[in-house]
């Protein structure tokens, strides 16, 4: 990995907040992202009127149950993403975390730095991974932590937090985990499949957050918050945190944005369902652009199949073989992805 001196970004390199604090005038280098990878916002033409799907979980629970499984089944068929409302989380649940999350970041550095990922670990406070050089840098900070099976949680991270936002963290990823169950049983609902397959794959699975501040950058379009991927997750629930835009899901080869709906998640599809489901939903890849004016913060949870289970399609796809018996996965413990690249070297 490179040192922040080879980057020419000193300490900040821990840190874009505290660059963005810095007058500039120009980008450094490592943030510039090339060309191709600039944001495209279509503000006009028929893209721009679409939207991601929404899903009531209220009618899928009590209501037009059956109406909406074909909503559901549909936005994870089509989009691979969908907004959740009417999902039964407490509004106060959220507003103390949204609370807790905008004071953690208030914080000065050196309070952040407590938790600074430290070298080859994936968890902690810090920037983009660098894998290689010449990779770009991210126009973000980032705090990642494993908060499933508990034994696993880093002791100088989450146990270590300022005692109101462990607490807010900690009701949240309680009422997160019912929720992801939840909306689970009801995909294999929409799958048609046994509620238990599901179920015995994902219940203790391993469970990550990860908390972003996107800060404002004075030249956004040169820069991206959170470069393009999909999530190697059975399913991930995102909370845009202070309801700024900036979340967008590539569909047909366009980045779409993805509105603010007041009390929503945002839900997606994530590797592990995608290969589950032999290739019927779709894990998408998705991306978050910056602004001049404001600051953006959300908060990514990941649901997971239990550490190193076996994975593979379902039972009642294997004799299709469009996503052949032989992709059956370890779900490892040491953060390796199956991103993208490795389903196409498993030549599915
Ligand atoms: O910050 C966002 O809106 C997206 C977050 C996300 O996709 C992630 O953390 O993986």
């Amino acid at each position: 990995m490179e040192s922040p001196k080879a980057l020419g970004l000193g300490s900040s390199l821990m840190s874009v907040q505290e660059l963005a604090k810095e007058p500039m005038l120009v980008i450094p280098q490592p943030y510039i992202r090339s060309e191709e990878e600039e944001p495209s916002i279509p503000s006009h033409g028929s893209h721009s009127l679409q939207t991601i799907p929404v899903i009531d979980m209220n009618r899928l629970v009590f209501g037009q149950t059956d109406l909406e499984l074909v909503n559901l089944h549909f936005a994870c068929k089509e989009w691979g993403f969908f907004q959740l409302v009417n999902h039964g989380v407490e509004s106060s649940v959220v507003e103390k975390l949204r609370n807790e999350i905008q004071g953690f970041y208030k914080l000065p550095l050196e309070e952040k730095m407590r938790y600074k990922r430290k070298e080859g670990d994936v968890e902690g406070y810090g920037q983009t991974i660098l894998m290689h050089e010449n990779q770009t840098v991210d126009w973000a900070d980032r705090f990642y932590m494993i908060t499933n099976p508990v034994y696993r949680r880093k002791d100088h991270l989450l146990p270590e937090l300022p005692s109101s936002l462990r607490e807010s963290l900690e009701s949240y990823i309680s009422v997160l985990q019912k929720l992801a169950m939840t909306l689970l049983g009801l995909i294999a609902k929409a799958l048609k499949i046994e509620e238990k397959e599901i179920e015995e794959m994902f219940d203790d699975g391993m469970q990550a957050v990860r908390l972003t501040y996107y800060p404002p950058c004075p030249q956004p379009e040169k820069v991206m918050g959170l470069t393009a991927h999909s999530d190697a997750t059975g399913i991930t629930i995102l909370l845009q945190v202070n309801g700024v835009q900036g979340f967008q899901v590539k569909r047909d080869g366009i980045w779409i944005p993805v509105n603010v709906l007041p009390d929503a998640f945002v839900v997606n599809v994530g590797d592990v369902l995608e290969i589950f489901s032999n290739g019927l939903y779709k894990s998408i890849e998705h991306r978050a652009t910056v602004n001049s004016e404001k600051e953006r913060i959300s908060i990514a949870m990941f649901f997971n199949p239990k550490f190193q289970s076996e994975m593979s399609i379902g039972k009642q796809w294997k004799e299709f073989l469009d996503y052949n018996d032989s992709i059956g996965f370890i779900f490892h413990d040491d953060a390796k992805r199956l991103d993208r690249g490795a389903k196409n070297r498993y030549n599915v």
